[in-house]
């Protein structure tokens, strides 16, 4: 009773390869916190950081969370490329097929949830108050407690791997297969409460960034003057707020049918499976473009400062960008053509898929249009952006031919299409957030990241990505489908090598990434940049310093036009120094995000495992926490004149110092 479901067998002793993987996470936690106490840093960490409302703290913190589940996605996908290439014929491959199903659910659901949501999220964060002159977010607690469930999702999926075991669903937990009936297990549960948990803390981020970004604007800043990647996470934190519901509704109903013995999605009872798959797409799909919305939008930023000129067609970018987020809410069926809704159902969502290719097309000719005759500066995340033209045209392509419901009834549940969104989420989703780590780190942390180490990354990502997955374009015409744990047909093995060694080789991109993280901070102080502007920018978060003080500007910027730096620049506004400055009024830190995270977790674990008194005293817990914060008075103060002067002065010092 006191234990529910769980007891010891539910720890996979059996299972070498799980049990390796759960001794890497328990070293390399042991590592972390054995780190932290030997230097004395837990006071500073609590203080500093994990009771931060600060965004550009809680995005740098959404950031290191999507780095190390990056690297957990990642070596699920190298145990998958590893299996299927010796998998063949009589060779059976180092993972039974239990392990391998749970393995390429788990990749799938980390790389989009725990790692390019928070990657998405966490650059939002650093990047959008500053954008827009703010001091902060609207809701600097709620902002928090987003992070702080975000976090106790990605440490349920974790969990799954040491105790207990994953969903072996794929990563959309299609019923029946995720019914009690057929999936008995905790899997599916586990993946019910790490998403639900974690998907209200991106539901409060929507709602909060879109308030911000009304909102909090600078004085002059029209929404024609707003930055493009303002523009690009306002319009996805309107999709979060349009979609995340759904999904939250689909796994209720999902959940209610496996607690509570309803019928929604079961084979019998009145269900009906295809209402699931016809929701989490209605979900799903906006989701794909709530991730590459902000790329487009860190393209735009990148291409405009790395050519020195401003964007070219920013008017145009930004109904393309508004034409998409309409689009996205009417094209979920090309899921699903083969679900047999009719010729006539499936040609308009065929059409409407085609459609987007539209103002998709606008935009890329817009960013070759500003490099057209502008000097480009070859550094890192101007080669992303090149890196993601080239590989991205292909994906629109081969998505065009899937949108083609008589094509994708052939091509449906292949290779091909596991190719086809490879192609788009890492040539787009992956390159631009890589190219934004790169372009704002100076931003969040006063010095540049290793250019060296950034361009080996950039090189192994771009071949490594081509020859892990045109291979896998082709094994979809040669007809072989996804998740394969094994196959007899042999002539597929040599490709399936070579994709392995394309994984490999990204395998060498993401170390050189880590390694540029370390080897950069080691170096901090031949890569410092004190001008707070290390890149010739062209927008307001170029216009503080790096790091920006907690309360990012000393006087509210005013803005005279699109690109307002750039206009303050050539009107030689900017070393105009006002030293008159007033009290800034500032957010408390509070511990109660931290601890509602915490909560949740013990309430997800505990309804995951049936231990029903810790998930009600989880439950119950949160409910406490924001009562207690709600009657809490004393959120905010005031950072006195004189202290802001003091920090100003000494920025404008080292600036001078350093000539
Ligand atoms: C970095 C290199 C990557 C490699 C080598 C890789 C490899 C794979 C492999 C082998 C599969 C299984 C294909 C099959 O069903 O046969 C897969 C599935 C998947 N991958 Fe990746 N992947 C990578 C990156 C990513 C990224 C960055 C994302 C998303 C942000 C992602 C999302 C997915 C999803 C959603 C699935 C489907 C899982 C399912 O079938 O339920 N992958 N990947
Ligand atoms: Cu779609």
């Amino acid at each position: 009773m006191m234990f529910g479901k769980l007891s010891w067998d539910a720890i996979p002793f059996h299972e070498p390869v799980a049990m390796g993987g759960v001794m890497g996470m328990v070293i390399g936690a042991i590592l972390v916190l054995g780190g932290i106490t030997y230097f004395k840093k837990w006071g500073y960490l609590y203080r500093e950081w994990l009771t931060s409302v600060d965004h550009k703290r809680l995005g740098v913190m959404y950031i290191v969370l999507a780095l190390v589940m990056l690297l957990r996605g990642f070596a699920d996908a190298v145990m998958m490329r590893g299996q299927q290439a010796i998998a063949a014929g009589d060779n059976a491959g180092f993972l039974h097929a239990d392990h391998y199903n749970q393995v390429f659910t788990a990749h799938g659901v980390i790389m989009i949830f725990f790692m390019a949501m928070p990657f998405m999220v966490g650059l939002v964060n650093i990047v959008v108050p500053l954008q827009i002159g703010a001091r902060d977010v609207a809701f600097p607690f709620v902002n928090s407690l987003s992070y702080w469930l975000t976090f106790s999702g990605a440490m349920l999926v974790n969990a799954s791997l040491a105790v207990g075991e994953f969903g072996r669903t794929g990563w959309l937990a299609y019923p029946p297969l995720s019914e009690l009936a057929y999936s008995p297990g905790v899997g599916v549960d586990y993946y019910i409460w790490a998403l639900q948990i974690s998907g209200l803390g991106t539901l409060l981020t929507g709602v909060n960034f879109l308030v911000t970004i009304v909102k909090m604007r600078a004085p002059g800043m029209t929404w024609m003057r707003l930055p493009v990647f303002t523009w690009t996470a306002l319009v996805a934190n309107v999709l979060i707020i349009l979609a995340f519901p759904i999904l939250t509704v689909s796994l209720a109903m999902l959940g209610a049918d496996r607690y509570l013995g309803m019928h929604f999605f079961t084979n019998d009872g009145g269900g009906n499976a295809m209402m699931y798959v016809n929701l989490i797409w209605a979900w799903g799909h906006p989701e794909v473009y709530i991730l590459i919305l902000p790329a487009f939008g860190i393209y735009s930023e990148v291409t405009a400062t790395f050519c020195s000129k401003k964007l070219f067609g920013y008017t145009s970018m930004v109904y393309a960008t508004i034409a998409i987020t309409i689009l996205s809410f009417i094209v979920w069926l090309h899921h699903f053509f083969t679900m047999g809704s009719g010729a006539n159902v499936n040609a308009f969502f065929g059409i409407a898929t085609m459609l987007i290719s539209i103002p998709t097309g606008v935009k890329i000719f817009n960013w070759m249009f500003t490099m057209y005759r502008g000097r480009i500066r070859f550094e890192t995340p101007m080669l992303w952006t090149i890196g993601f033209i080239i590989t991205f045209v292909v994906g629109g392509m081969t998505g065009v031919m899937l949108a083609v419901p008589g094509a994708d009834f052939v091509l449906h549940n292949s290779l091909f299409l596991i190719a086809h969104f490879h192609n788009v989420i890492i040539g787009g989703v992956v390159f631009g957030y890589l190219a934004g780590l790169t372009y704002w780190f100076p931003k969040a942390f006063g010095f540049k990241l290793h250019e060296g180490l950034g361009k080996l990354s950039f090189w192994c990502w771009l071949v490594g990505y081509w020859v892990a997955f045109t291979p896998i374009y082709i094994l979809g015409f040669m007809g072989m489908t996804r998740r394969m744990q094994h196959y007899s047909n042999t002539e597929w093995q040599p490709l399936l090598v070579v994709a392995l060694f394309g994984a490999l080789i990204i395998a060498v991109g993401i170390g050189a990434t880590v390694l540029q993280v370390v080897y950069s901070i080691w170096k901090r102080d031949e890569l410092r940049d004190v001008t707070g502007d290390p890149w010739g920018g062209r927008t307001l978060e170029w216009a503080t310093a790096s790091p920006p003080p907690f309360y990012n500007f000393a006087h509210t910027p005013v803005v005279h036009s699109l690109d307002a730096l750039s206009f303050m620049k050539e009107h030689g506004m900017v070393d105009q120094r006002n030293e008159r400055y007033a009290d800034i009024h500032m957010p408390r830190n509070t511990a109660v995000g931290l601890v509602m995270g915490l909560l949740s977790l013990g309430m997800g674990f505990g309804l995951i495992w049936h231990i029903w008194w810790l998930g009600i005293a989880g439950f119950v817990g949160m409910i406490v926490a924001f009562i207690v914060r709600s009657l809490d008075e004393d959120v905010d103060y005031y950072v006195p004149a004189a202290e802001v002067a003091r920090i100003e002065n000494q920025r404008h010092l080292a600036v001078a110092h350093q000539g």
